[in-house]
């Protein structure tokens, strides 16, 4: 039975994958970590990812096999204030690999679409490419990658990663990503029937249901190692989709959604430095990754499921 600490647990990825990992697992085999306390019943403890030590001594503490080091500064976010990004992405991974390097831990981190840049194919963008993003969420995230497949190499750590589209998710929301709009789309459609988009109609993104990108994680973690040729940074990927796309998709159930564009800058110039669409294939290979949710399922869900919250 695995015994898994999440650092990040509170954040729109770690608040869904702690309550999958509980039904896998047993909520007492689960560790969830923050930076601040939440409403939270399994076991909880604060934890400071840049603080090394304390990270440690709740990894040993509860005596885990595996770190799901989450953790992390958007993309819109780390732009706004990039060394600081730089301390909590990069500090935090670092510090979180070498608990796993000392505490012998198999261990997961999300890298993203945000790791290849304006340079990088844009179609069917391959798992090996070139890589030359131009935000500081990118560059942490290709230096992510690469410190990852370096602790494997180097110590022998178990590590293994996606990259992540934008996930779309009812439950907790996201903070300062550049795919966000795909998020509050759906939340204003239902709440107003209308929604100004910060990112231009045509600009297409890989976007992800959260069901999918949980399943992803769980079913990668327990991929036979022999099988991974790649172990970071797998390309996931299931639905691309530009604004446009999701106001179509939700007019099928609500008519008379309207959509407006005010197109911010900083966010637009990020997206257009990142892929239309990438290429999975690597990850069904070596793992047999699938996604279940197409636009058009995400998007009866996401609506039913917002609906009812809001009632
Ligand atoms: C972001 O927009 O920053 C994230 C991502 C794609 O990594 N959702």
């Amino acid at each position: 039975m695995k015994k898994i600490l999440v650092t990040g647990a509170l954040g729109q990825i770690g608040s869904e994958l702690v309550a999958k990992l509980s039904d896998e697992y047993g909520s007492h085999n689960i560790i969830a970590t923050d930076i601040r306390s939440g409403c939270y019943e399994g076991p909880f403890e604060i934890v400071d990812v840049t603080n090394a030590q304390r990270l440690y001594e709740v990894a040993k503490k509860h005596d885990v096999d595996t770190i799901m080091h989450l953790a992390a500064m958007l993309s819109a976010k780390a732009e706004e204030a990039p060394k600081k990004a730089w301390d909590i992405n990069m500090g935090g991974l670092l510090n979180a690999l070498e608990v796993a390097r000392e505490l012998d831990l198999q261990f997961f981190t999300p890298s993203s679409i945000g790791a290849f840049g304006p340079s990088t194919p844009k179609d069917m963008t391959p798992q090996d490419t070139l890589q030359r993003p131009t935000t500081m969420y990118g560059v942490n995230k290709v230096s992510g990658e690469l410190l990852c497949d370096y602790y494997y190499e180097r110590f022998g750590v178990d590590t293994r990663g996606v990259r992540f589209p934008g996930l779309i998710s009812y439950v907790t929301p996201p903070g300062g990503g550049t795919t966000d709009y795909a998020v509050e789309i759906y939340y204003e459609a239902v709440r107003n029937r209308y929604y100004t988009s910060p990112i231009a109609e045509h600009t297409y993104m890989d976007m992800m249901y959260m069901p999918d990108a949980l399943h992803a994680i769980v079913t990668l973690m327990e991929a036979d190692p022999a099988k991974l040729k790649h172990r970071n940074a797998f390309n996931i990927a299931a639905i691309s989709a530009a604004p446009k796309d999701f106001a179509n998709a939700i007019r099928k159930y609500l008519p008379d959604f309207v959509l407006d564009y005010q197109v911010d800058p900083m966010r637009q110039k990020i997206a257009e430095s990142w892929p239309n669409r990438i290429d999975a294939s690597a990850a069904k290979e070596e793992w047999g990754f699938r996604a279940a949710y197409d636009l058009d399922a995400m998007t009866r869900d996401m609506l039913e499921k917002i609906a009812e919250k809001t009632q």
